[in-house]
């Protein structure tokens, strides 16, 4: 195998890399990080991402941490099939979409975070259905302007595989997503995509059934 994906199964982050490594195609080596019982946390994990987070990928001669900077990595080493239109203003607006989620929601919901809220006095649940709503605000009206089947027109693209993972952290935390009916017809296309499928939580081997 080209490489090993470290991951957890309900992580967002990991979701997203696997959906890149299952569209091209690429088999690699699957190594759970439980979040829950700390294993990020311990030294032999800390040396690979010292951030103690994952998705973590490991190829023959480098180590990757960072889903955008795996995906972005992946993307130019398997260029076939392209997940990046090659309009220059469609390519910055599924870049658009890939950041709201990246750095304005996920990691205002991500485990650490909430923890960290509940130790203020807050509650965690009510912030994190704060921040998926309002990112999904602007992500609906991004996906809106495109009329096509995914994010970006009728191509899968690196947007799709940040979208698929917020919503499913966005229905675990309560969101009511009516008000979002084009991501939600989106989501109903990808899940039509086998590749896809296969990139779910629920079918990794870690996964708590
Ligand atoms: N910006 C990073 C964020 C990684 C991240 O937040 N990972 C979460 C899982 S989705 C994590 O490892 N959380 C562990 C923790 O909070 O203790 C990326 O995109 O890879």
């Amino acid at each position: 195998m080209l490489y090993s994906l470290y991951g957890f199964w309900q992580s967002s982050c990991t979701w997203r890399v696997r959906v890149v490594l299952n569209l091209k195609n690429i088999r690699y080596n699957y190594v759970p990080i439980n979040l829950l019982e700390g294993v990020q946390k311990q030294d032999d994990y800390k040396n690979l991402n010292n951030l103690e987070q994952v998705p973590t990928l490991i190829g023959k001669t480098f180590r990757l941490t960072q889903s955008m900077a795996i995906i972005q990595y992946l993307e130019s080493a398997h260029p076939i099939p392209s997940l990046t239109p090659t309009d220059y203003l469609l390519k910055a607006k599924m870049f658009e979409i890939c950041e709201i989620i990246n750095s304005g929601i996920q990691p205002l919901q991500n485990l650490s975070m909430l923890k960290k809220i509940k130790e203020l006095g807050g509650n965690p649940k009510d912030f994190a259905q704060e921040v998926i709503r309002k990112g999904f605000i602007s992500v609906e009206d991004l996906v809106s302007q495109h009329h096509g089947k995914y994010c970006i027109g009728n191509e899968i693209t690196i947007a799709d595989a940040f979208l698929i993972p917020q919503i499913n952290n966005a229905l675990r935390y309560g969101v009511d997503m009516i008000s979002f009916p084009q991501v939600m017809s989106v989501l109903e296309e990808l899940n039509k995509v086998p590749e896809i499928i296969k990139a779910s939580p629920d079918s990794k081997t870690d996964a708590i059934k």
